[in-house]
């Protein structure tokens, strides 16, 4: 029983999708798609969720997806698998974040309909290896982002109480600090290999302790970080100071900034990483806009000059055979691309999470 999360998945075409699941919500979703197997009621905690922003839930709602629809679950060693959405958005304290992003999870899910059961690039075959489930969004407080973090915190205690893997969709990156404060307490502290234009180590924004430029300097004063396995990767854009990463490299952090990236493969960076993150539990944090904004501009700081999703998806492979216990794709905005495709990157993205998941096969 280990992984968990994030990120079910149903066949369908994008469009019968959008029109099925808007006008239907997931129970009919969940009807048509036999695969879908709703989990034992003591498998999977309960998000506590009453708000439907998040919905439609296409990933494939609250089913689970994996080996036991397939007749194999008593041959296969399972992990529980099962899906946690988070989100957060604009919130009254929240400090900077310039944009709601509280449609970013859904549009996600709108856009996961083009997924499909195997990596073809890699042969992953993760819904043959894992239980995957989406399991729905956590209830935040939309008027206190500190009671805010203490539900997440919670809802992620639980979670992994449950064995599971969180693979979290957001929501701006603040969600982090507190699913990062879960996993430190159930693994204690954890490599980080982050994907970002920013470092997002600000002691303060506005003033706030809390907000989505903070979550790493938090973490980091709570020794939620095991600081000699942190890589930060794409870094970029204007600054407050002229070496704006000093404050990460005085903790041991390795800094790769975006033009160290710039015209190459990043495979070969990828086998450094993961000989600096040994043997030890990572957790995995994208910031889409650790993507150029040509890519995927719907996003709340942008950023320009940034890496490729060839260069995403390198980094994500590269991570392969490294003990995730955690992931998230933050930070999509919907309403800055009216064209979709930055949730269809990020589902794609969240797509190669679950394939470099431990105990996923390759066939
Ligand atoms: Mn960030």
């Amino acid at each position: 029983m280990r992984i968990f999360s994030c990120f079910g998945w149903r066949k369908s075409s994008r469009q019968d999708l959008e029109v099925q699941s808007w006008s239907r919500g997931y129970r009919p979703v969940l009807e048509r798609n036999p695969v879908g197997h709703l989990p034992a009621p003591d498998t999977l905690p309960e998000t506590g969720s009453t708000n439907n922003t998040s919905f439609p839930r296409h990933l494939g709602g609250p089913g689970l997806r994996g080996p036991q629809q397939q007749g194999s679950l008593s041959r296969v060693p399972l992990g529980q698998f099962c899906g946690w959405v988070s989100r957060t958005e604009r919130i009254p304290g929240s400090g900077l974040c310039p944009v709601p992003l509280r449609f970013g999870p859904r549009q996600i899910r709108v856009e996961s309909a083009m997924l499909r059961a195997y990596n073809s690039g890699t042969r992953a075959a993760p819904y043959q290896s894992i239980r995957v489930a989406d399991i729905g969004d956590v209830n935040v407080n939309l008027y206190d982002l500190q009671d805010t973090c203490r539900r997440i915190r919670d809802a992620y205690r639980t979670i992994l109480a449950a064995g599971c893997t969180p693979l979290t969709l957001g929501g701006d990156h603040t969600i982090a600090y507190p699913i990062l404060q879960a996993v430190a307490e159930r693994h204690g502290p954890v490599g980080l290999v982050h994907v970002d234009a920013h470092a997002d180590t600000s002691d303060l924004l506005l003033g706030e302790k809390i907000a989505h430029g903070t979550p790493f300097r938090r973490c980091v004063e709570e020794g939620l970080l095991d600081r000699e396995r942190v890589v930060q990767i794409g870094l970029r854009g204007s600054g407050y100071s002229a070496d704006a990463y000093e404050w990460s490299r005085a903790q041991g952090f390795r800094v790769v900034p975006v033009e160290e990236c710039w015209y190459r493969s990043l495979t070969p960076l990828m086998a450094e990483v993961r000989s600096q993150m040994g043997a030890g539990p990572v957790y995995l944090s994208f910031d889409i806009d650790a993507l150029d904004p040509g890519f995927a501009p719907g996003t709340g700081t942008p950023e320009i000059a940034g890496l490729t999703p060839i260069q995403g998806v390198e980094i994500i492979r590269g991570c392969r055979g490294l003990s995730l216990v955690g992931c998230d794709l933050v930070e999509v905005s919907p309403a800055y691309d009216t064209t979709g495709n930055t949730a269809l990157t990020g589902a794609n993205l969240l797509f190669e999470m679950l394939c470099v998941l431990p105990n996923v096969k390759y066939l």
